[in-house]
């Protein structure tokens, strides 16, 4: 009987302990399970220089979240090559499962990539490419074919001096450049630098550095106004350096459109940029997809499916142009 009693005990004890467990074991389990799953990407952003950069974030954190399945760890580099190589250090340490980067510049990114492909975690370059000695260092690239942004741009305004009978006069072209070294100013700079070899009447009067930003490229612009203002063409490398340098001619009283003003050219195509296309101050507005995290989200499912993947992605791009845009165009776009 004692012994009937001792094991009717355990059992109402093991019973109690189950039931006891069971919803908060199922609720630890569902969360646990949860958190567990999630995958867990270190991104190092560049900056916030520009709206570009700003809706790459964006696009980032909502194609990373949690809801899909992610956990994000956002780090903002503050345009310094030496804060990403520390982050991406910091992710190695914290093994994350995927390094997701965003290169201020193309060189300089050997030893850490190697540090990344010691401790087997995958890296995915986005946005800006990079140079490195083994391709095999880091898994993809998704980005943008920066070359063929600035051969469309310069393509164009090949065929608009054309149209408007202007291939014999000088063509006074100032050039503002965007963070030297990136891949974005590299691509968009030969391609112009093609384009004044090709047009013997194109001149470069100036060429300087507006970092990508607004402040910069008013500046820079401000300080050529002083010294010429006998210019035909800004070739910007981004919005913000073309907003930045329509205000500093704007100020200087110099007009900005292609009935004998002066031609502006830009790169990315954000709303704003657009809407200066629109009003007919920027001519030409080269797209440039910041919308890149759902690249990213679904380039890190087939690897976890294991499938192979493509070593380069450019993501697809257009171009708008002061004759062609609308409103309409602008109100649909996504950034
Ligand atoms: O054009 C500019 C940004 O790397 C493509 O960086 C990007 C460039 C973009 O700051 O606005």
């Amino acid at each position: 009987m004692k012994r009937t009693l001792a094991i009717l005990c355990v059992l109402v004890m093991l019973f109690t302990l189950s039931v006891g467990c069971t919803p908060n074991n199922a609720d630890a389990t569902d969360d646990s399970d949860q958190v567990g799953n999630l995958i867990v990407v270190g991104f190092s952003q560049v900056g916030a220089e520009s709206e570009w950069r700003v809706a790459n974030s964006e696009s980032m954190k909502n194609a990373l979240s949690e809801e899909n399945g992610y956990e994000l760890i956002f780090d903002d580099a503050r345009n310094e090559q030496e804060n990403q190589i520390r982050a991406i250090r910091t992710f190695i340490q914290q093994d994350v499962d995927y390094i997701v980067f965003s290169p201020r510049v193309e060189t300089g990114w050997n030893s850490i990539l190697q540090e990344a492909r010691d401790a087997k975690i995958p890296v995915i370059v986005i946005d800006r490419d990079i140079e490195v000695s083994d391709r095999s260092l880091y898994t993809a690239y998704i980005g943008s074919d920066f070359r063929k942004e600035g051969d469309t741009a310069v393509k164009w305004l090949e065929h608009l001096l054309q149209q408007k009978g202007r291939t014999e006069e000088i063509i006074r072209i100032v050039h503002i450049q965007g963070t030297i070294g990136s891949s974005a100013q590299i691509g968009r700079t030969a391609a112009l630098e093609d384009g004044v070899r090709r047009n013997s009447n194109w001149q470069i009067i100036e060429q300087e550095c507006g970092d990508f930003t607004r402040a910069k490229a008013y500046e820079v612009m401000g300080a050529i106004l002083k010294e010429n203002s006998d210019i035909d063409v800004v070739y910007c490398e981004n919005d913000g350096e073309a907003l930045g340098a329509i205000d500093a001619m704007e100020e200087a009283g110099l007009s900005c459109n292609t009935n004998g003003g002066v031609i502006v050219i830009s790169f990315d195509a954000t709303k704003l940029g657009l809407s200066y296309c629109l009003q007919g101050k920027i001519a030409l507005n080269v797209e440039c997809n910041p919308l890149q995290g759902p690249y990213v989200a679904d380039l890190i499912q087939r690897l976890q499916r294991g499938e192979s993947v493509e070593q380069v992605q450019h993501v697809d791009e257009t171009a708008f142009d002061c004759f062609t845009i609308t409103q309409a165009m602008i109100d649909a776009r996504g950034y």
